[in-house]
C-alpha cells in the first residue's frame, strides 16, 4: 500500500479531553476519529488493528469449538420482558420504537437472544454442548463515557455462549474459554492477569475478568505477591481475611460533643483514638428503601459487596437531605443507636469493643459503643473493600494492587436465562432439564486501546507484530530521487511479493514529517532509503528498540522475515 493513498491522518495536538495515552495517540496517529461522544469512525489504520485482533480471537474460538454466528443489534423488547432485564436496566439501554410503536433496543448484549435461538432449536441432550459466538457492535448509553475507545457507547465485542446438559459440562467449558482467553491476550502481546470477578446484575456464581495491568485502567486488582498461592481479584470481589484484633476496653457508653467533627480522621483525633476505633455507619438507597453500612473508620464499604449482599438492583449514597430525614442529623454524625433502619454490620465491627459512632444528632457522637449490646448486629457480612497490604484470603501475604483494564469477562450462568427464555432438552430418560449457560466476552475496541496503553512511548505507539496496522514501512527520505524512489520501489514490491504487510511512505513530505510519522503510528519495522541508495545499501530499524542497522539490499528480505518470526535480527 502506498502512503499517499491512505488516510492516515497524524495529527500533532489532540483535544485536552483526551485524558490517556491510547486516546490521544489513537487520536494522533489516525486510527480513529471522534464521531459523539463515547463514538468513534475506525479509520484505515484502526480498522486493520481491530480486524487482526478479531481474526485472533476467531481462531481460538473456533479452536475451542466455537461456531460463529451473528444475530441482530436490533431486539425486539418482549425478549428482555421474558428475562425482567426491560425493567431492570435505566437509561443506560439504548431503547427505541419502530414505526408501529413497538419496543425495541440496540442490544448491550445477548443472553436474552441467543437463548431464544437455542430454545427454538436445541430439543435433545445429543445438540449439547453449543458453543456460539459472535463478533459485532454493542450499544450501552453510559453515563460518562471517557477515555476514548476504553469506555465508549457503541464498541465492538466478541460474544460467546456456552449451552451445556450440566454443571460439569459448563465447568468444562468455561475451562475451555479461560484457556482460549489467555492463548489471545498472549497472542495480541498484552501484560493481563486474569482475576476473580464479580457477576454483577448478569447472574451466575462464577466469573473472571481479564485485565490488561495499565495505569489508565478503571478497575483496581489486588493479588497475592506468592505466585504459587496465586490468588487475584478485583477488588469489587476481594475477600479479605478480617483482622480478629479487639479494639478498645469495653465500657460504660457516654455521649460526647463533638462540633464539627464529622469524617472518622477527624473525630478520631478530636476523641484521641485509633481511626480502626470509630465506627464508620454510612446511609445508602436502594430500591428497597434506605440501609445504614458499618465498617470499622480505617475501612470502606465495597458497594458491590453490599448490593450482592442485599440482592438489590440499585444503590447509592444516600444524599444529605435524605440522611438528615432519617437520622436527624448531617452525615457524619450518623450513627447506628435507635436507628431505625436496616442495618448491615461488617464482620470486623464486632471486634471494636469500645467504639465510637454518631448519635443521631448535630456535634454528638457515642463513645465507649459496644456492638451487639448498644445496637443490634443481626446482619454482619464481609462489605468492606480490600486495600493493599491487606492479608492474602488464601494465604495471608499482604496483597499488592495494580489498575486494571477489563478486556474480556467469562461467566458461568446456570439456567437463569434458560428458564426464563425457556431453553430446555431432553436427556437420556426424556426427562425436560433446563440448558446450563455461561457467556463470555471481549471488549475488541478496548483491547486495541490497552495495546496501545501498555505499549508507547513519547514518540508514539510501538504495536506488537501481531496486531500491527502494518509489519513494515518503507520510507524513502526524498522519493524525488531516482537512487532512493526506485530502491524503495524495488524493496517494496519484493516484501510485498512474499505477503509482507508493507506500506511505503511515498508522499512527497520532508523527512522529518515522515520520521515523526512514522514513529507516531507504530509500525515494528521501518526500512529507510536514503543517502546510502546508490551503494545499495538500506536502514532497518526497530521501532521498539530503536536499534537499526544498514543492510545490503540483498540482506533484506532475510532480515525482515527473521525480525517478522521473533527470529535474532543479528547483523555481523
Ligand atoms: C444491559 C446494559 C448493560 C449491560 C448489560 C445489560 C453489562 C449486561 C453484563 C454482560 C455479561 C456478558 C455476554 C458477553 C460478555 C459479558 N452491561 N452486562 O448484561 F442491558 Cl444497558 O454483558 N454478556
Amino acid at each position: 500500500m502506498r502512503l499517499s493513498t491512505w488516510l492516515v491522518p497524524t495529527l500533532r495536538e489532540v483535544p485536552a479531553e483526551a485524558e490517556v495515552a491510547s486516546h490521544r495517540l489513537l487520536l494522533r496517529a489516525g486510527f480513529i476519529r471522534k464521531v459523539a461522544a463515547g463514538i468513534y469512525t475506525l479509520l484505515p489504520l484502526g480498522k486493520r488493528v481491530c480486524s487482526k485482533i478479531e481474526n485472533i480471537v476467531r481462531e481460538e474460538m473456533n479452536r475451542a469449538g466455537g461456531q460463529e454466528i451473528l444475530m441482530p443489534i436490533l431486539q425486539p423488547a418482549e425478549l428482555w420482558h421474558r428475562s425482567g432485564r426491560w425493567e431492570v436496566y435505566g437509561p443506560e439501554l439504548f431503547r427505541l420504537k419502530d414505526r408501529h410503536g413497538r419496543d425495541f433496543c440496540l442490544g448491550p448484549t445477548h443472553e436474552e437472544m441467543i437463548t431464544a435461538l437455542v430454545a427454538a432449536e436445541v430439543r435433545s441432550y445429543k445438540q449439547l454442548p453449543l458453543l456460539l459466538y459472535q463478533i459485532g457492535n454493542k450499544y450501552r448509553d453510559e453515563r460518562r463515557p471517557r477515555f476514548g475507545l476504553l469506555r465508549g457507547r457503541e464498541f465492538i465485542m466478541k460474544d460467546l455462549y456456552s449451552f451445556d446438559r450440566d454443571w460439569a459440562g459448563l465447568e468444562e467449558s468455561y475451562r475451555k474459554m479461560y484457556e482460549a482467553y489467555t492463548r489471545i491476550f498472549t497472542r495480541v502481546g498484552l501484560n493481563f492477569r486474569a482475576v476473580e470477578a464479580d457477576t454483577g446484575a448478569i447472574g451466575g456464581s462464577v466469573s473472571h475478568e481479564f485485565m490488561a495491568l495499565a495505569e489508565a485502567g478503571e478497575a483496581v486488582v489486588v493479588y497475592c505477591p506468592d505466585t504459587t498461592c496465586g490468588y487475584a481479584a478485583n477488588v469489587e470481589k476481594a475477600e479479605s481475611l478480617s483482622s480478629l484484633e479487639e479494639i478498645g476496653e469495653e465500657g460504660p457508653i457516654e455521649l460526647v460533643v463533638t462540633p464539627g467533627v464529622r469524617s472518622a480522621e477527624e473525630v478520631a483525633a478530636f476523641l484521641g483514638l485509633p481511626v480502626k476505633q470509630i465506627i464508620k455507619t454510612l446511609i445508602y438507597r436502594t430500591e428497597k428503601g434506605l440501609v445504614a453500612a458499618l465498617v470499622r473508620g480505617d475501612r470502606e464499604v465495597n458497594e458491590v459487596k453490599l448490593q450482592n449482599h442485599l440482592g438489590v438492583l440499585e444503590l447509592e449514597l444516600a444524599g444529605e437531605d435524605l440522611v438528615e430525614e432519617a437520622t436527624g442529623a448531617p452525615p457524619g454524625f450518623a450513627g447506628p443507636i435507635g436507628l431505625s433502619l436496616p442495618l448491615v454490620v461488617d464482620r470486623e465491627v464486632l471486634h471494636v469493643k469500645a467504639g465510637a459512632v454518631g448519635a443521631n444528632r448535630p456535634d454528638a457522637h457515642y463513645i465507649n459503643v459496644l456492638p451487639g449490646r448498644d445496637f443490634p448486629v443481626q446482619d454482619v457480612a464481609d462489605i468492606r473493600q480490600v486495600s493493599e497490604g491487606d492479608p492474602c484470603p488464601r494465604c495471608g501475604r499482604p496483597l499488592l494492587s495494580v489498575r486494571g483494564i477489563e478486556v474480556g469477562q467469562i461467566f458461568q450462568l446456570g439456567d437463569k436465562y434458560s428458564r426464563a427464555l425457556n431453553a430446555y432438552y431432553l436427556d437420556e430418560r426424556g426427562e425436560k432439564r433446563p440448558i446450563i449457560m455461561g457467556c463470555y466476552g471481549i471488549g475488541i475496541t478496548r483491547t486495541m486501546a490497552a495495546v496501545v496503553e501498555q505499549h508507547h512511548d513519547e514518540e508514539g505507539i510501538i504495536w506488537p507484530v501481531a496486531v500491527a496496522p502494518f509489519q513494515v514501512l518503507v520510507l524513502p527520505v526524498n522519493y524525488e530521487e531516482a537512487p532512493q524512489r526506485e530502491l524503495a520501489e524495488e524493496i517494496y514490491n519484493l516484501l510485498r511479493e512474499k505477503g509482507i504487510e508493507v506500506l511505503l511512505d511515498d508522499r512527497e513530505e520532508r523527512p522529518g514529517v515522515k520520521f515523526k510519522d512514522a514513529d507516531l503510528v507504530g509500525y515494528p519495522l521501518r526500512i529507510t532509503v536514503g543517502r546510502h541508495a546508490a551503494e545499495g545499501k538500506v536502514e532497518l530499524k526497530l521501532r521498539r528498540t530503536g536499534e537499526n542497522w544498514l543492510v545490503s539490499k540483498g540482506e533484506v528480505l532475510e532480515k525482515v522475515t527473521a525480525f517478522l518470526e521473533g527470529k535474532e535480527f543479528c547483523t555481523g
